[in-house]
Formats: structure tokens, sequence, C-alpha cells
């Protein structure tokens, strides 16, 4: 006998639609920091991950057997719960979304194995929940009878998807205009396309991008050079050159944010090595300096002091093009005779850097085979800093004069985990273990630092060198802002967020005396050409967005890859305008000028890297070459 079906057609499609929906919408709330303003966004962010999933699963109304259509569901179902919950897992570790190319970083995400394995709980299996509802209904509700024509029904569904989708696009539109033209926020494509959507969208974007550079022929640059040359600052004269010829040592101090610099955590001095050099007459020490880096971390820092260019958005630049043709501060300062390295105790192909370095023009790379890591000596990423610094000096001295080393540390890097007899302060008490730990590595870096710095001298080149220590980006992201606000003792507005994009840098000059506290707004971007004038290298006929931060016409203006900026008068992020003195929101006429600009620098910026630009252009002449005579 036929079983009595109580249950309405496609009810497990139905089922499905809404498991998966929901779903999303939930882990959408719990798993990501997406700022909502008002009930229209609530409601965007609600509906936005139906019209994919409506799509989606709607296809399975095409196969003819109930077999297949229910394989479908559960192979679609699945993939999808895949790509949220990889965004989830991705999102914990660099608040961030997933876009397409980092995905082939696969050698990347090898290394960072623990880190990931960390991000991962077993109650994340709550994360595919939909597939067990899916399947469950498949399995017990009974077969349905088809009611209406098969056509007819597959028809109107679909009319529904579209309607949907449009009417996403529109509250969208209207909510954020320019959304699809501007895409300088992913938060903000998540926020109003939804997870699926977006990944279609970048899918689009990423192919676009790879389009450019076959596309490009130069002609572009002359508009982007034309802007460059109109911005460009004339070096200042008392400090051009003043230490030509002298060893040039960089330092990248792992996720050192400014906040801890001259300042205690519970009675406890964090940094007293590089306090006392913030007051060094041989030293400058930058207060209000920023970081401009994006998903790249680390490796976008090495590229935008190498080549003062913005970082791509959404992708790390040194893993999408290390093909390009780059004039890199190193292949600057190798033209001039010096002996261009960098020492990393790493594996060399982490963030390509293996295949990044000779196209910067740099001599050689001291990865992690260079050193001995004898037992105790590594925590964390690696190799500790100490023992790093120590090698590292060991290795200069056998190196040809005058050099140009770069150094990497690691361990004030996340998770910030120390062996305890490193620990030379207390954890502080937050409910962010995060930023608890950060104190005691930050704390045991500038031990490193200080270690560093007696070694150098020790060996007789601290004299003829001249040091520039920086900070590679943020160490606490915004995900500890509770903690953080404790810690500061005010609430962590996007205001105070963007403040807190301040990373220290130093530049030490031995035996020169006229270091002071600069507190000028300036960005890593202007480090190439302020670095390559004290050693008396031109850069004027260089493509580059940043600014001799000495020179009297640099300005204070520092945009951020996502498009934010900083000005000496105000600061913009997140779309919204705040007075820089007070952090008081203001009209945001008062930011629209330079919002424009910042567009426009990150515009150029991204062409110059997308079209693989610089092949076009003769650095030695200025001169724009054809594409013909490559
Ligand atoms: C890895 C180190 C850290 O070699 O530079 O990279 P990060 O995760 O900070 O980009
Ligand atoms: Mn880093």
């Amino acid at each position: 006998m036929k079983k009595i079906n109580k249950w309405p057609n496609h009810s497990v499609l139905l089922i499905a639609i809404i498991a998966t929906w929901i779903k999303t919408y939930v882990v959408y709330k719990t798993s990501f920091n997406i700022k909502i303003e008002n009930g229209m966004q609530e409601f965007i962010l609600f509906l936005n991950p139906l019209a994919f999933i409506l799509f989606a699963y709607g296809i399975s109304l095409y196969f003819k057997s109930e077999k297949g259509r229910n394989r479908y569901l559960i192979t679609i179902s699945s993939i999808m719960a895949f790509v949220l919950y990889a965004n989830v897992v991705f999102y914990r570790f660099f608040n961030d979304f997933i876009t397409l190319p980092v995905l082939f970083q696969t050698t990347n995400f090898g290394d960072l194995g623990s880190s990931v394995f960390e991000s991962i709980y077993i109650y994340d299996i709550l994360y595919f929940i939909d597939i067990a509802i899916i399947v469950a209904a498949i399995k017990w509700l009974p077969n349905a009878v088809q009611s209406v024509s098969k056509s007819l029904f597959r028809r109107l569904y679909f009319v529904s998807v579209i309607a949907v989708l449009f009417m996403n696009l529109g509250l969208a539109e209207a909510e954020r205009p320019q959304l699809l033209t501007r895409i300088f926020d992913r938060e903000m494509l998540v926020k109003n396309l939804g997870m699926y959507n977006y990944h279609l969208f970048d899918v689009y974007v990423q192919s676009k991008s790879h389009a450019q550079r076959v596309l490009a022929d130069g002609s572009e640059l002359v508009e982007v050079n034309n802007y460059i040359r109109a911005n460009q600052a004339e070096p200042n004269p008392e400090l051009y050159g003043m230490a030509e010829g002298r060893n040039l040592i960089m330092i990248s101090l792992e996720s050192l944010q400014s906040f801890v610099i001259n300042n205690e955590m519970n009675g406890e001095v964090i940094t007293p090595f590089l306090n006392e050099l913030t007051k060094d007459p041989n030293t400058y020490y930058f207060s209000n300096f920023y970081h401009q880096t994006g998903l790249g971390k680390t490796s976008d820092s090495e590229f935008i002091l190498e080549n003062s260019l913005y970082p791509l958005n959404g992708a790390a630049v040194f893993t999408t093009n290390s093909g390009n043709t780059f004039n890199g501060m190193a292949q600057r300062l190798s033209d001039k005779g010096y002996y261009t390295n960098v020492l990393h105790a790493n594996n060399k192909s982490f963030w390509n850097r293996d295949m990044m370095y000779p196209k910067l023009g740099y001599d050689k790379y001291y990865d992690q085979d260079s050193f001995v890591v004898e037992e105790g000596e590594a925590v964390n990423w690696g190799m500790k800093d100490i023992p790093f610094m120590e090698q590292s000096v060991d290795l200069m001295q056998e190196m040809p004069q005058p050099f140009y080393s770069r150094m990497i540390t690691l361990t004030n890097h996340y998770p910030f985990t120390l062996d305890e007899e490193d620990k030379m302060i207390q954890e502080y008490d937050s409910n962010s273990g995060t930023l608890n730990r950060y104190f005691q590595t930050v704390r045991y870096m500038d031990e490193a630092v200080k270690v560093f710095f007696e070694d150098l001298k020790e060996s007789g080149l601290y004299e003829n060198s001249i040091i520039v220590m920086y900070g590679d980006h943020y160490g606490i992201s915004e995900n500890h802002n509770d903690a953080m606000s404790r810690y500061m003792g005010k609430e962590i507005t996007p205001f105070e967020s963007a403040q807190l994009q301040r990373v220290p840098l130093f530049i030490h000059i031995p035996g020169y005396e006229g270091g002071k506290v600069i507190d000028e707004v300036s960005g890593q971007l202007d480090l190439r050409p302020t670095i390559l004038h004290m050693l008396g290298i031109k850069t004027d006929r260089d493509m580059q967005f940043g600014a001799d931060i000495f020179s009297e016409e640099h300005e204070e203006f520092v945009v951020f890859r996502d498009g934010g900026f900083v000005t000496d008068e105000v600061v913009y992020t997140k779309n919204t305008c705040y007075d820089k003195a007070t952090g008081i929101e203001i009209d945001g006429a008062a930011c629209e000028k330079d919002t424009e600009r910042a567009q426009k620098e990150l515009k150029y910026s991204d062409q110059i890297i997308n079209g693989d630009l610089l092949r076009f252009y003769d650095n030695k002449t200025g001169n724009l070459i054809k594409p013909d005579s490559e």
C-alpha cells in the first residue's frame, strides 16, 4: 500500500534551504566581527545567504532521480559548509576573510600548521550541522508526490531566486553605494553580498587582475608618473648622505605596536631598552609612524619598505606577484656596491621569500639553514630572538662591507608563547590570553635588541653602521578589543583602532648627536626614500609613493591598505571621519578630498603591481620603455 503523503512536495529541499540559511546567519553572528549599525544592515546580513543557497540547492530540481537529487544536495551543502568553516578558521587567525590567491599559498599553510591547529576546536563540528539535518530529512521524510508540473515549478523557483538576488543587491547598493566598484573592504562585501557570493565575486576580481597584466602596455604609467613626480619630496640637505658608505642594518620587530613603548603593565616596564633609545641623542624615534600592511603581514611590510608601493588588497603580493619587475631598495644598494642580504631563521619558502628576494635585488638569504639552533633555543615559531641576534652578528662579521642586512625577528609572534626561563615580567590579567602573553614576548624581544646592540659594539661593526628598527604590523587584533580597552583605560572605538596601527620606528646613527622624538605622521612607505637619502642615494626617478620623512616637503598623510588614512588633522577609518586631536566623529566633508587622494594612490599602486608596469620603466633615465623593445 502506498504511504499517505502528508508532507508537501520538495520538503527536503525546503528544509535544506532553511537549515543552511539559518546556520550561515548564526555563524556570521558568532564567528565573525561584522559591524552592524542599523536594522537595515542586520536585515541585509540575514538575507544575504539566501539567493546563493536557493540557486545552488535549486539545481537539484534538474536531477531526474530522487537519489541523484539527494546526493547532489549533500555534496553541495558539504562544499558550502567547508567554505564557510575555512573562513571561520582563517578569521580566527588573520581577522579577515579568505581570498583566492591566499588559497594557493599552500606552502605557507603547511608552515602555519601549529597556529591553525590552535584555531580548531572539537565543537567546530557544529559548523556542519545543516548537513546532518539534510541527511536526516532525506532519511525520514516519506517520498513526495509531484503536484505541480516540474517545469512550471522550476521556472517559478528560479524567478524567485532572481527576485531575491535583486532585492539583496538593491538593498546593498542603497546601504553602501559603489560597493562593487570600490571593494576596499572585504567585510563590507561579506556583510552585503554574503559569504558565498563574496567568493564568486573574488574569483571574478582575481581573474580580472590576471588579465590586467596581459593587457597592460605601459601607457598607464604616464598618468602614474605625473602623480608621483608632482608629489615628490626633495631630500633634506642637512641629512642627505649623512650615513653614506655605512652598513645599513634594518630590523623588523615582529608584531610590535607603539602602545607598549614608554608604557608600563601592572607597574612593570615593558620595553626598557627601546625606551632608553627614544631618549638617546643618537636616535630618531618616530612616535606617529603607522604600518600599512594588509593580509601579507610581515611580507607586506618587507614589500613596502623595499618598493615604497602599497601591498595588494586581499592577497600577499609576495606570493601573487613575485614574477614582476621591481626596483627594490636592495637593488639600489647593490648597484652602489653593497652586499645585500636578509637574515631570518625560518623556512626559506615562507611567504615565498626565496622567490621574491632575488627580484628585489638581494644577494643572499640567510634562512634557517644558516643558523644553529641548540637545545632550548627554539620556541613558538622557531629560533628564539636572542640566539638569532647573536648568530646574526657572527654572520655579519664575515660579510664584505658595506652591507645591507635586514633581520626579521620571530619570537613576538602570535600566539606569543615563551619558555618559563625567558619570561622576564608577569602576564597581564585580562580576559585575553593573547594580550596577557603579548607583554612578556615584547619584553623578551626588547632584551634581544639590547643583546644585538651589545654584540654589534663588541664586533667593531657598530660605529660604521646605521640601525633602523620598525614594527612590522599590529600584534593584537580587534578580536581583543575588550582586553585592550581594559589595558588602555578607554573604549577601543574605530578611531582608537586606527591609532593602534602605530608601530615604533627607530633610526639609530652611532656618533650622531641630532636625534630626537619626531611626532610627525608618517608610514612604512616613507622608509625607502628616507633611508636611501640618508645613504646619499637619489630617488627622484623612482616610482614610489612614500616621501623622505626628513624632507621639508614631507606631507602628513598615511594611507592604510583598506582605504582609511591619517593626516595631521583627521583620521578616516571604516567610512567615518574623526578629528585627530579629540577622536570625535566629524562631518565626512572634512575627509572627502583626502579620501579621493587615498583611493587614487591605492589605484595607481595596484595598477603598477597588477600590470607589472615597472617592466616598461627605465629607472635610470626615467623613460618609458615601449613594449615591443622589452
Ligand atoms: C614568518 C614571519 C611571520 O617568517 O615573518 O610572518 P607573519 O605571520 O607575521 O606575516
Ligand atoms: Mn609579522
